[in-house]
């Protein structure tokens, strides 16, 4: 707490100066380093860490109940989130999807992967799914025991089949780090990528039925790269994202690179983190992002510390605009800002968020 060795050393001054700054002074100083200790956070191994405003209130998570990791797509007009299903220490076993028309109102349509029951290979940690469509069908890739799996499903709400019987990729100790949080991404020409990784980001070629690996592995961690890797295309330039710091940590934050082609090198930028913690908003990472169709409006759904009583195993999703400046660099979103500024989507910015606290 900053402020508590801030009013010390006011006390200190005041009483050093013989009496020179008068009494309620003191106590001015006090009252107001009092209130701000209540308000302010800091690390306090680290004395050069920043110190936070920790109470200005964030809006309200968009979906109900716990779940994290959130992957959005938008299919033939209507958006889908596939989050993980936060339960205490990642022990998660399903994966839903939700539905909205506007961004503000969302349904859940139910389970469309059951860990414990669809895999024959794994039973726990279903995690960080990814969603993408190619050829009327929808191929869902996830995080299971710590490896990735495919499903298939006809359909955007599942239900979800695993076409393998065994996991697309597995950790190795050629590939160091973890084999979790999978994307998937189709480029122009037709050619598909998933990408994956926690500690390193690796990128595969798919080949066209999109469950099968189409050469080595490629490794393009960028610096700064944790997990939650999401890519995507603008105006030629390939936007690698991805998640920094540990998700369980209130500093877990989203940052981005920049490439000219899918498989890299990704060139990171300056002052490259566009959303990090703001107020109650903590843990603000894991991210993807939507373009809504025929404009050059998106929004970056990501997940935060559960708002009250929430920590990096109880977390919920989020939703904000984000935008390009001139130069094409990602502006920096406040997870403190409205989630439908006025007249960007929804009914107009007129459409209040259902409050789930
Ligand atoms: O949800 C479980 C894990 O937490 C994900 O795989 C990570 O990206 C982190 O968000």
């Amino acid at each position: 707490m900053v402020c508590a060795a801030g009013g010390a050393l006011a006390i200190t001054k005041g009483l050093s100066c013989g009496g020179i700054m008068p009494r309620r002074w003191i106590c001015a100083v006090i009252a107001l380093c009092a209130s701000l200790a209540v308000c302010c956070d800091r690390d306090s191994s680290n004395p050069n860490a920043q110190a936070y405003e920790t109470t200005a209130e964030p809006p309200s998570a968009i979906l109900e109940g716990y779940t994290a990791d959130p992957h959005a797509v938008v299919f033939d007009g209507t958006y889908y989130v596939y989050p993980t299903s936060d339960k205490g220490a990642w022990q998660t076993t399903d994966f839903s999807v939700w539905a909205s028309k506007d961004l503000i109102h969302w349904e859940n349509e139910g389970m469309v992967l059951d860990v414990t029951k669809d895999l024959a290979w794994a039973k726990l940690r279903g995690w960080a799914p990814a969603m993408i469509r190619r050829d009327g069908k929808y191929f869902f890739y996830f995080a299971a025991d710590l490896k990735i799996g495919v499903a298939i499903s006809d359909k955007p709400t599942g239900k979800l089949v695993d076409p393998l019987g065994k996991p697309l990729v597995l950790a190795s100790t050629q590939h160091p780090g973890g084999a979790i949080d999978p994307f998937a991404f189709i480029d122009d020409d037709g050619q598909a990528y998933l990408y994956y990784g926690q500690g390193n980001l690796y990128a595969y070629k798919l080949k066209a039925d999109m469950i099968t690996l189409d050469g080595a592995a490629i490794r393009m961690t960028p610096a700064g790269f944790n997990e939650g890797v999401f890519m995507l295309k603008r105006n030629g330039i390939y936007y690698f994202m991805w998640s920094q710091n540990d998700a369980r940590d209130a500093n877990y934050q989203v940052a981005y690179g920049i490439a000219k082609s899918p498989l890299g090198p990704i060139q990171v930028p300056a002052d490259n983190v566009i959303l990090q913690r703001h107020g109650r908003a903590m843990g603000t990472g894991h991210h993807s992002v939507v373009q809504v169709p025929g404009t050059d409006r998106w929004y970056i759904f990501y997940h935060r510390h559960a708002i009250p009583n929430g920590s990096g195993y109880l977390r919920e999703t989020c939703l904000a605009p984000m935008e390009f400046d001139q130069e094409g660099r990602i502006k920096k979103v406040d997870p403190l800002a409205p989630v439908v500024p006025d007249g960007t989507a929804g009914d107009g910015g007129t459409a209040q968020l259902p409050d789930f606290r």
